[in-house]
C-alpha cells in the first residue's frame, strides 16, 4: 500500500513535494567526460557553496568520468584524490567506465569502446596507437592499457556503485525501466537505458536523477531529473543540490570541448 500510495504520488514517500534527507545536502555532479578543468571549477564552486552549511555533506557523481574529453585518466586522479574535505562521496558506474573494463577484459569484443569515446582515454593513459587499431592491435592495447593504469584506478572503476536511493531520490547514471520495481532493475538499463525511461512520464517510486542523456538545459521534471548538460561539448557541466524540499543547480562553464568524436545516440 505504502508503496502504490508513494507511486500515486509521483515519488514522494510522505506526501507534499519529494525531499531529501533532513540535516543533508547533497551535490550532485553530472557527465563529466575527461574536462578535468570544468570539474576542479566546480569543486571550487561547491566548496565555497558548502562552506557555511552545518550539516552533513554528501557528493554524488553520476558516472562517465571518463572518454571524449582530452584529461580521463587526471579526472580519476582527482577522484581519487577525494578534494572536497569532509564530503561523504558516492561514486556511480557509467557506461563508458563498464565499456572501458569490458575492453581490458575482453579487447576484441568491446571494441567498440574506442569509437565511442575510448580513443581519448587511451591517450590520456600514454598509449598512442600507432595506427587506427585493427582488430589483431586491440589486444596489445588493452594489455599497454591495463600496465598504465596508476595503483587505485582499476579498484575505482570496479568499486563504483550502480545506484544509490535515498529518500525520495533515487540516483543512477542512465535511469531505470519505468514498470520494475527500483530494487529490481537491471544493470544493462541503469548504465544504458534512454528513450524508454526518458520519454516516460510514470512515477517510479522515486525522483530518478540521472545523467546519460545529454540536454541543453537541465531536465527538471516531476518524476526525474536529467543534468548530463554535455560537458565535452558544450562546455557545461551541471551539478543538482538538494536539500530538504529545495533543489538548485550550479554550472561550471568552460570552453566548448574538442572531442574525437560525437554521436549523441552514444553519449
Ligand atoms: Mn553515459
Amino acid at each position: 500500500m505504502d508503496s502504490l500510495l508513494a507511486r500515486l504520488r509521483g515519488g514522494r514517500s510522505s506526501g507534499g513535494e519529494p525531499r531529501h534527507t533532513p540535516g543533508k545536502r547533497v551535490y550532485c555532479v553530472g557527465d563529466i567526460h575527461g574536462r578535468l578543468d570544468l570539474l576542479l571549477d566546480l569543486h571550487a564552486q561547491i566548496r565555497a557553496d558548502s562552506e557555511a552549511f552545518g550539516g552533513s555533506l554528501q557528493v554524488v557523481y553520476l558516472g562517465d568520468y571518463i572518454d571524449r574529453g582530452p584529461d580521463s585518466r587526471q579526472v580519476i586522479d582527482c577522484l581519487l584524490a577525494a578534494p572536497l574535505t569532509g564530503f561523504e562521496a558516492i561514486y556511480l558506474l557509467g557506461n563508458h567506465e563498464q565499456a572501458m573494463l569490458d575492453f581490458l577484459d575482453y579487447p576484441l569484443e568491446a571494441a567498440g569502446w574506442l569509437t565511442f569515446g575510448g580513443l581519448a582515454t587511451l591517450l590520456s593513459y600514454g598509449v598512442r596507437p600507432r595506427r587506427l587499431p585493427t582488430p589483431e592491435d586491440l589486444p596489445d592495447l588493452a594489455a599497454s592499457l591495463r600496465e598504465r593504469l596508476p595503483p587505485g584506478h582499476l579498484e575505482f572503476l570496479l568499486g563504483c556503485r550502480l545506484y544509490h536511493h535515498e529518500a525520495d531520490y533515487y540516483f543512477v547514471h542512465a535511469g531505470i525501466r519505468p514498470g520494475v520495481a527500483l530494487d529490481a532493475q537491471d544493470p544493462d538499463d541503469q548504465m544504458w537505458i534512454r528513450d524508454e525511461f526518458t520519454e516516460s512520464g510514470a512515477a517510479h517510486g522515486a525522483v530518478v536523477v540521472h545523467g546519460h542523456t545529454i540536454s541543453p538545459e537541465p531536465e527538471l521534471l516531476p518524476n526525474r531529473i536529467g543534468i548530463d548538460t554535455g560537458a565535452c561539448f558544450t562546455g557545461l557541466l551541471t551539478c543538482l543540490v538538494l536539500e530538504g524540499e529545495s533543489r538548485r543547480l550550479i554550472q561550471a562553464r568552460g570552453e566548448t570541448g574538442t572531442t574525437l568524436d560525437y554521436d549523441p545516440l552514444l553519449a
